[in-house]
């Protein structure tokens, strides 16, 4: 079995429901175990595309699926719950993105564990935060996020899964 830790982003619809039914998805599968979530973050657009806020959460699941199994898992989820590729980081109503698969380093093609970007977004590194509790890359996630430079467009949120 294998330990995953997944980031869940929403800014399109109904951003919480479209979280949980991600979230529902993910616990559905027969080889999934979802085994703890993060709180729900409001956060301002990352990066160049002008769009609104999103959700942004993560969760931490178990399961005997390999990784290009899980990706085509989480891209069958995304198109399951309407997603769109439009624009390249533009609006999305569920972005589901594998960021840590145990200790595991992939350089592929279509997947690179860990994720590409972990350390620079703190709508990532946030939420990460709540459920994983390791060093990355030699460092904890409270220096990630103070090296970001982003984390005043993290906010908590009372929302609830
Ligand atoms: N996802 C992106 C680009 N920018 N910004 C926030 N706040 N949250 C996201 O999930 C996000 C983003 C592309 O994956
Ligand atoms: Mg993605
Ligand atoms: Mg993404």
């Amino acid at each position: 079995m294998s330990i995953v830790f997944i980031a869940l982003g929403s800014n399109l619809g109904d951003r919480l429901a479209n979280l949980k039914n991600a979230r529902q998805a993910l616990a559905e599968h027969p080889r999934i175990t979802v085994m703890d979530s993060s709180q729900i973050y409001e956060t301002e657009p990352y990066g160049n595309v002008d769009q609104d806020d999103f959700l942004n959460a993560a969760v931490k699941i178990e399961t005997d699926l390999s990784p290009q199994e899980l990706l085509a898992c989480i891209q069958q989820i995304e198109a399951d719950l309407g997603r769109k590729r439009l624009i390249h980081w533009g609006p999305r109503t569920i972005d589901l993105d594998i960021l840590l698969f145990d200790n595991l380093q992939i350089q592929a093609e279509n997947l690179t564990i860990p994720h590409a970007e972990l350390t620079k977004r703190s709508f990532v590194l946030v939420p990460l935060k709540d459920i994983y509790n390791q060093k990355i890359f030699g460092k904890d996630l409270v220096e990630w996020i103070n090296i970001s430079g982003n984390a005043e467009k993290v906010r908590g949120s009372d929302l609830e899964w």
